[in-house]
């Protein structure tokens, strides 16, 4: 199926095009039902922080990538939004950080699993855990479908990458000792706040910046990398991301008075 076409001059054709890609994601079976409505409390959440890179999301974004490219067993985690959003981008970070993608849904069936992994095949991926096929073991503490692990993938790795997670499995693979890097633009959700490292910031905008990032740090040395993934704290920056939204809000909202006072002037309102 074919996304509807958006007006060029459309003031919000950006956001309404990667839309599209959800719909049409979740038309090809790749998204959830569910993961339409995650999309939008992602979109609420982009617009509370002016739809923007932010310094923060920055300095996130470059401990997270100094945190994969340092890692002993680094793994990207790939659900339905994730892959529809942004499937040659994970495979280029992948391939770049040599860290595998593992196909892991909350909502699971088989013909999302099927479709998920043509779409990242489609997108360049030489190899994918996670499948039905692959030898399997559980994550202790855990009842939803993501507890079911690839034995070679998120199972055995030190370091997982979790773009648009749900928050039943941070704090379990924290607990397993592992270091979790979030990428979601709410930084209250569970994911944010349990993460080791979150990435506010959109998955469309932010992983093409992890890709260069991760091109300017590849030669840099382990013990160089490692200090720029420990010097990064979580919670300040998480707190930095939500004073930003107030600040913005702040703005909007003398703007908004401001258009008042020009309604007012130009006789538009009496
Ligand atoms: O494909 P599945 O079955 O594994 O299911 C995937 C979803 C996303 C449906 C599932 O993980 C879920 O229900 O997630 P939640 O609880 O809705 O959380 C998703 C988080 O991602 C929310 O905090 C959103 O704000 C955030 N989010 C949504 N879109 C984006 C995003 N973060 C970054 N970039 C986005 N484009």
């Amino acid at each position: 199926m074919k996304s509807t076409v958006v007006p060029p001059d459309h003031p919000r054709k950006v956001s309404l095009e990667i839309r599209e890609r959800v719909i049409d994601g979740h038309d090809e079976h790749i998204v959830a039902t569910a993961g339409l409505l995650a999309h939008g409390r992602g979109e609420a959440f982009d617009y509370l922080t002016g739809e923007k890179t932010t310094e923060q999301a920055r300095k996130a974004a470059r401990a997270a990538v100094a945190a994969l490219l340092s890692a002993n067993r680094p793994i990207i985690s790939v659900n339905g939004n994730a892959c529809a959003l942004a499937a040659k981008e994970l495979v280029t970070l992948s391939e770049l950080i040599d860290a595998p993608l593992e196909i892991n849904l909350f909502y699971y069936t088989r013909e999302r699993e099927d479709a998920i992994l043509r779409a990242l095949k489609k997108a360049g991926a030489k190899k994918v855990l996670g499948t039905h096929d692959r030898p399997s073991t559980t994550i202790p503490e855990l009842s939803s479908n993501r507890r079911k692990v690839d034995s070679d993938g998120i199972a055995k790795a030190d370091t997982v990458l979790v773009p648009l997670e749900d928050g039943d499995r941070t704090e379990a693979l924290r607990a397993l000792g592992k270091i979790v890097i979030a990428i979601d633009l709410n930084p209250m959700s569970r994911t944010a706040q349990h993460a080791s490292i979150t990435v506010v910031d959109n998955i469309v905008r932010v992983l093409p910046l992890m890709i260069d990032y991760a091109r300017e740090m590849k030669d840099a040395s382990e013990e160089d990398l490692r200090s720029r993934a420990s010097r990064f704290d979580n919670g300040v920056n998480l707190s930095e991301s939500i004073r930003l939204i107030i600040e913005h809000l702040e703005s909007e909202a003398r703007n908004a008075k401001s258009a008042l006072v020009v309604a007012q002037e130009g006789g538009i309102i009496h």
